[in-house]
């Protein structure tokens, strides 16, 4: 494995690449080009000069998330074509750079959701949690304001204003597709983009669906073990992989995550390592990365992905705002930072203790 971490980009991060070198073994950012919208072409020159941006600060790109797919191919209008030829010329441009990770997910509308973005744990530390019940009293666009309020002023990846003005006539758009037409849409997604991803090496590596179960009502599919084997084996191309969340796919507790990434050899070109800690079912919390602190099993899922040979980039996912630290929720530098070294002293105990 690789270990890195996300870096939103110069004017975006309230961290910094200098800062991310320091943290010990991190050698990669998965990072982005933030100010471009679904649909956009990313220039070659633009994808470059990011390119240098990272190698000045002694790191290397290790992948990008995301690179957004457009509504309208999700939802298979007729104009998703020109979008998913607009797509294939990023990937283009972003294999001619010599990138070959693609970090993207298939949610109907919304990104992740929480419900507060800085619920206080007994320790002081802030962190984003999600309740159940809080979301069966909003509509769309409170859960919009909502998540906006708390940001500390930031963009919140998908949650862009331009998307979320929109909002209602997308509602409508998806009043009639079902779990089954949204396969549907992206299988043909992913055929049309494999030519090119076989050409470049660009492996593309679907998030999961956070929560993973529909909300709003709200079809989403990339949510269990029996969908995302289901999606690998409806476009059984190597480079039609997976983006393994701990954090995602734990939202719903029938989730085995061990036994998910060992179904899933060979598919699983990046992961997302983090803890949530549950209440109950309808009520939870991003916790630290540590075992102790949360729900889940870390040295399991760590020692999963070393067994099957995983060997892509790993991150720690969304960190608690601790030590005053302001920044993006869930991205920020000091319990990323705890996260990273925790994540690597599981990988090197597994690792020592495998080779005896
Ligand atoms: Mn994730």
């Amino acid at each position: 494995m690789e270990m890195t971490m996300r870096w939103f980009g110069t004017g975006f991060d309230t961290v910094t690449l200098e800062q991310i070198r320091q943290v010990p073994g991190v050698t990669g950012v998965i990072t982005t080009l933030y100010d471009t919208m679904p649909g956009d072409v990313w220039p070659q020159e633009r994808i470059h000069a990011l390119k240098k941006e990272v190698e000045a600060a002694g790191l290397r790109i290790a992948g990008i998330e995301s690179v957004n797919v457009h509504e309208d191919i999700k939802l298979g209008r007729d104009t998703r074509d020109q979008y998913i030829a607009n797509y294939i010329e990023t990937l283009e441009n972003l294999g001619k750079e010599d990138i070959h990770l693609v970090c993207y997910n298939f949610m109907p509308v919304f990104d992740w959701t929480r419900t507060e973005l800085a619920r206080v744990r007994p320790d002081g530390s802030k962190v984003m949690a999600y309740r159940q019940d809080a979301v069966d009293q909003l509509t769309p666009e409170t859960m919009f304001d909502r998540m906006s309020v708390d940001s500390n002023g930031a963009l919140l990846p998908g949650w862009e204003p331009e998307r979320m003005a929109h909002i209602k006539e997308m509602f409508e758009a998806y009043k009639d597709v079902s779990a089954d037409d949204l396969f549907d849409n992206l299988k043909y997604f992913l055929e049309k983009i494999m030519p090119v991803c076989n050409k470049y090496d660009i492996k593309m590596a679907i998030h999961p669906d956070d929560p993973a179960w529909p909300i709003f009502g709200l079809p989403r599919i990339i949510i269990n073990k029996e969908n995302i084997l289901r999606m690998c084996s409806m476009v059984d191309d190597p480079h039609n992989g997976v983006t393994f969340c701990s954090g995602s796919y734990g939202t719903n507790l029938k989730n085995d995550l061990p036994d998910m990434i060992r179904s899933l050899k060979g598919r699983i070109h990046f992961a997302h390592v983090r803890n949530l800690q549950f209440h109950s079912q309808e009520d939870f919390e991003e916790s630290a990365h540590l075992s102790a602190d949360g729900s889940f099993d870390m040295y399991e899922i760590v020692k999963a992905l070393y067994d099957i040979g995983f060997d892509g980039p790993i991150r720690p996912d969304h960190g608690r705002a601790i030590w005053g630290e302001v920044s993006m929720p869930g991205y920020g530098l000091y319990d990323r930072a705890l996260g990273a070294a925790y994540i690597n002293g599981l990988w090197e105990a597994i690792e020592k203790s495998s080779r005896k």
